[in-house]
């Protein structure tokens, strides 16, 4: 199965849709994992935190919450094992030096492939545009309008993992910074590499919470409690001026702000994080008829809306190091967003789970 990067590009125009698109080495995650040889993959990790299982609120119908977090619904999840903080590059780094795996984004583009993916009639772009690359953040030098997010985001050729902001830059001394530029496949592959399996969305939400129970916050109802930044976020007037307030405008090395009460760094801001749920944006209607209440895995498909033509959306949660309280202020547990698989960005990385063994 080809895997092609198309949807999200969609959104930002033409010219940035066709330098966005490309398809990966056609191979399929599962081939990908089997082809991992027993003696690659990781050893267990120890330092990841159990999370005892056990009921609690998913999504809100506050009014701070968008419609799509709700209905609030009450749900199960059992116990499992999360990895303490978002991967690292460093993380990374061992998996692909393990196993010589290529990212989405650093893969050649089939026109051939492409095409398939796009309107029927679509250009063919120039040469120079079908070239392996990613999506940069890139602030302009003054305010722009806030409805489209081609007003900061920048098509890169040669970005990926290794090159974050594009040719000349480097991951290297950013090695306990999350990794970004991270397609779907390319988390799952890390994931099942690692004996490790990608969250669902419930899982997540539940480990993000901690004793505030059903505050709007991880740790309570304030932002900055005491005048104190507890994530990652954006500070200043989005997308133009980040004042970094918090002490980053970029990515944070992982653990540079407090745990959650579970002992978990960065589930708010810092980077997105993939789930392995499809997006749709009435979930949590789904689960509110009872019949969803344990362990669930969202539903079947995606669907967005916004996006009607996307074939595979899923869940991102947590916000990141771009969210702000002008443009989007998803620094919270029950925040959602649905992003392309095909869509590496620099503020979206993933974390790991692992069931807990049966006895
Ligand atoms: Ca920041
Ligand atoms: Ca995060």
């Amino acid at each position: 199965m080809c895997r092609v990067r198309t949807r999200f590009f969609w959104t930002l125009g033409v010219s940035l849709i066709l330098g966005g698109c490309g398809p990966s080495s056609g191979d399929s995650v599962e081939s990908k994992a089997a082809a991992t040889p027993e003696a690659a993959r990781a050893p267990f990790d120890s330092s990841m935190v159990l999370i005892e299982g056990g009921w609690f609120v998913m999504g809100s119908e506050e009014d701070f919450a968008e419609e799509h977090e709700g209905p609030a619904v009450r749900i199960e999840v059992s116990s499992f094992y999360i990895d303490p903080t978002e991967v690292t590059n460093a993380q990374f780094a061992r998996f692909v030096e393990a196993t010589g795996y290529v990212t989405l984004a650093e893969r050649p583009i089939d026109w051939e492939t492409l095409k398939n993916e796009l309107p029927e009639g679509a250009p063919r772009p120039a040469d120079s545009l079908l070239v392996p690359g990613a999506l940069v953040f890139t602030p302009p030098a003054q305010a722009v309008p806030l409805d489209g997010i081609s007003g900061w985001w920048r098509w890169v050729p040669g970005t990926h993992w290794k090159a974050p902001e594009g040719p000349g830059s480097t991951w290297k001394g950013r090695e306990d910074h999350p990794v970004v530029h991270i397609a779907y496949e390319d988390a799952l592959a890390y994931a099942q590499w690692a004996g490790k399996r990608l969250p669902t969305e419930a899982e997540w939400e539940y480990a993000s919470r901690g004793a505030a129970g059903n505050a709007r916050y991880s740790w309570g109802d304030e932002i900055t409690p005491e005048g104190r930044y507890l994530a990652n976020y954006f500070q200043g007037d989005f997308p133009h001026r980040n004042t970094a307030a918090d002490g980053f405008e970029r990515t944070a090395p992982v653990r540079s702000f407090p745990p959650n009460e579970r002992g978990l760094y960065d589930m708010i801001g810092n980077v997105w994080e993939w789930t392995s749920d499809f997006y749709r944006p009435d979930t949590k209607t789904l689960y509110a008829d009872g019949s969803h209440c344990h362990n669930p895995k969202g539903p079947s498909a995606s669907f967005d809306p916004n996006d009607p033509y996307a074939s595979e959306k899923r869940v991102i949660k947590g916000g990141s190091f771009l969210c702000s309280e002008q443009y989007c202020s998803n620094y919270r547990p029950t925040s959602r967003m649905a992003s392309s698989f095909d869509s590496g960005q620099s503020h979206l990385g993933f974390r790991c789970v692992r069931d807990v063994p049966q006895p």
